[in-house]
């Protein structure tokens, strides 16, 4: 892992803005897909793939010695296909398929037809069980992966998350990393009106977790975040990224007048105006 103080911010952000713009692009030539859930995502994502937080390998990504990252909040993978596109593993025309009959750019990451999904998830709430049987798997193999799991905050109140966190902390899994993307709102309205599990951070603590809330759009605090949560060993780790949903386009959801966008993708006149906005 490089050293925080090596790392280029400044191309990070130029990554986290590449991998808007693909988003933005694939969804809209879908003419569906979940941008907004994406856009949220982008700084946490790109630092791994681009901060030396998560360790792969495009000539194998299967490689057993490689880090995991599980989006369990499976609807936003278009920005997990913009990260991959960006590091070099598909190319834009690949990623353009998404959604499209025949395309293994599924709407939902299916590990069956490409090699880079850790899991096919979509089914929310499973992922961080997933993540548990792989960080427990790296012990058993006495590889030093490191497993890192993403969850949004509405998924939070779905399946067997809370069980999970309870068996994270009694199998004490320094090698594994939660994710909750706070980004206010789940699919029929904002977290708060729909089920309240806030506040996250004194919950997982209370799991025996170490916890660190931060602004989950500031590549700084991404960066930082990450990095300290791989210092921790001895039990897992959660990051509360505390974040906008469409992230990057504020300004057209707030025109729209949906600063939720749940699960639509953008019109092609109103894709134009998002990407004069991330040029
Ligand atoms: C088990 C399950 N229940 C319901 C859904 C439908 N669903 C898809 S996205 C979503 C909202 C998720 O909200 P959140 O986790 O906050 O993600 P965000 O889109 O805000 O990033 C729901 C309920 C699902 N995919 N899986
Ligand atoms: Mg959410």
């Amino acid at each position: 892992m490089d050293n925080v103080t090596t790392i280029d911010l400044e191309l990070l952000k130029a990554n986290a803005k590449a991998i808007r713009r693909y988003i933005i692009q694939i969804t809209t030539e879908a003419g569906s897909g979940h941008p907004s859930s994406s856009l949220s995502a982008v700084e946490v994502v790109t630092a791994l793939y681009f901060g030396g937080f998560l360790r792969h390998n495009k000539a194998n990504p299967r490689d057993p010695k490689r880090d995991r990252f599980i989006l369990s909040k499976g609807h936003a993978v278009p920005v997990l296909y913009a990260t991959l596109c960006q590091a070099g593993y598909y190319t834009f025309e690949q990623i353009m398929t998404l959604r499209k009959i025949g395309s293994p750019f599924e709407g939902h990451p299916n590990m069956k037809r490409l090699d880079t999904m850790e899991a096919s998830t979509g089914s929310l709430g499973q992922g961080l069980s997933l993540g548990i049987g792989h960080a427990l798997a790296c012990r058993l193999d006495n590889l030093d992966s490191h497993t890192y799991v993403m969850m949004g905050d509405g998924e939070m109140a779905e399946g067997q998350v809370w069980e999970a966190i309870a068996a994270a902390e009694k199998f004490k899994l320094g090698n594994l990393t939660a994710i909750v993307d706070q980004n206010g709102f789940q699919q029929t309205g904002s977290t708060t009106d729909v089920l309240d599990l806030k506040p996250f951070a004194s919950k997982f603590e209370a799991f025996g977790w170490h916890t660190q809330v931060i602004q989950g759009n500031t590549m700084e605090a991404v960066v930082e975040a990450l990095a300290k949560s791989r210092s921790i060993t001895d039990r897992p780790t959660v990051i509360v990224s505390q974040t906008k949903k469409g992230f990057g386009i504020l300004p057209i959801l707030e025109q729209a007048g949906d600063m939720n966008y749940h699960g639509k993708p953008l019109s092609k006149d109103l894709a134009e105006k998002a990407l004069a906005l991330l040029s």
